[in-house]
Parts: C-alpha cells; structure tokens; sequence
C-alpha cells in the first residue's frame, strides 16, 4: 500500500509534508480533509484522535501526526539530498534547530491572529490583534537572525525546513501582520521556493487546480474508503 498524507485545507501547515513527498521521489497518495468540520468528525479523529492536519498513514497502516514526525518519516524513506542531513552528518542538529523552531515559535506565532477568525468577540479581537502581531513581528526578527549570512536554513539547501516554512509563511498573506520587506533574507527565500516544482504542486493540490506531480503522486483517496479500508478483513 501507497503511504496517504491526509492534509488539511485550506492553507494547511500539512503543506510542508505534500512538499517533502514530492521531493522524495517515492510513491504516495493524498487524502483532503476540510478545516474546520472534517478534521474534528468522529470518522476522522478514528485516524488522528487530536483531530488534527496533518496525518500520515503509513505503508504498513500505521498513523501518527506531528509535522515533524512525518517529515522525518519521509526522510527516512528516501535518499534525496532535500531531505536534509541524517544523524551523525554534518547540518543533521542545524535541520532540527530550524525545524523545532519552524513547528513551535513560527507556527504557534500566528494562533492569536487565527483565533479572530475562529469566532472571538470584539472585545478578544482587541487583545488578539496587537498580540498576534507582535508575536509575527518577533518570529520574523528570529528568523532573520537565523538566516544571517545564509541562502538556505541548513547547508546549501534547501530541506524539509524550507518545505514546512513556505506552508507557514504565506499566513501573513492572509493575516498582514507584517510587512516583509522588513525582513529581507525571509523575504527571498520564500521568493526562491515559490519557483520550486513541488512548492508549485502543493499550491495547485490546495486549490484544486491541475498538478504536476514529479512522480510519487498516485492521487486522492476519500476518508470513508481509508476507512472501509481498515475494516475489510486482511
Ligand atoms: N502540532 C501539530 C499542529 C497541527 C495543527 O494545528 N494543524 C491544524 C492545521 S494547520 C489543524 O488541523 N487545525 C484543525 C482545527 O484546529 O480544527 C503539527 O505540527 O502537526
């Protein structure tokens, strides 16, 4: 059986993750599941009980999340230089520096500003608004400080590090909470990635628009048949 990523749309953080499977080289497929009322739905949650994108279900049937587990999963399973440095190379502790960062700094940087739009009063909007972009502002600063001296986050890149940042960066598209001419050396890496083949697949994934795979992608697979998958006896 193909791995299935189930990716959360739309603007998911499982973005990354379509990316890392393009780039891999190695055959897969993809479930879409919709955000919010999917992800949270008792048929979902029998595969991801923190009712969350993204998951991945393994070869074998097996299903775990956590961004970061599932793009050190797919590195595993593939010898494409991207995927960035195995344990013991050199660049290995500099890939999870920057993927640590990326899934808990940048991401959880936007939660005050993804809270408006989950239903917040007035009154909560006016605490949410300054805070969430002050966080954005702080996260971006990091990060340029990051990137000092570098084109890439790791080596000559780019990694799993730069897949998982194009999905998080284009939420300041969404939310304006800065402007990114204010932090230059983010600003061209996002430029460079924007005209790579599998970032440019990813997009079309999410919008449904014709996608051209660069090999792996052995397309979509609802929920119910995963599912009913499960149930059928081996
Ligand atoms: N720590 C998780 C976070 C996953 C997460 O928050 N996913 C969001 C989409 S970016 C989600 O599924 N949200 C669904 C919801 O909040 O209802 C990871 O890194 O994978």
């Amino acid at each position: 059986m193909d791995p299935i990523l189930f990716y959360g749309v739309p603007e998911g953080c499982s973005f990354g993750a379509i990316v890392a499977l393009e780039w891999s080289g190695r055959p897969y497929r993809l479930c879409r599941i919709q955000m919010p009322g999917e992800v949270s739905s008792p048929a979902y949650k029998r595969l991801n009980p923190l009712g969350e994108t993204p998951t991945l279900m393994t070869a074998d049937g097996a299903t775990f999340s956590q961004t970061q587990a599932i793009l050190q999963h797919i590195a595993a399973t593939s010898g494409d230089p991207r995927m960035g440095a195995r344990p013991g190379q050199p660049g290995f502790d500099r890939l999870n520096e920057m993927l640590a960062f990326l899934t808990t700094t940048f991401f959880s940087s936007f939660s005050p500003l993804w809270q408006t739009v989950e239903g917040a009063s007035e009154a909560d909007k006016a605490v949410l608004i300054p805070n969430g972009r002050r966080k954005v502002r702080k996260a971006h600063a990091q990060l340029e400080a990051l990137l000092a001296g570098r084109d890439c986050m790791v080596g000559d890149g780019p990694t799993l590090a730069e897949a998982y940042f194009m999905g998080i960066s284009r939420w300041n598209d969404f939310h304006q909470a800065i402007d990114p001419a204010e932090f230059p050396a983010v600003q061209a890496l996002r430029a460079r990635m924007e005209k790579d083949p599998a970032v440019r697949f990813a997009l079309a994934i999410e919008h449904e628009e014709p996608a051209e795979s660069a090999g792996g992608f052995r397309g979509h697979v609802g929920l119910e048949a995963v599912l009913e998958g499960q149930r059928a006896p081996a």
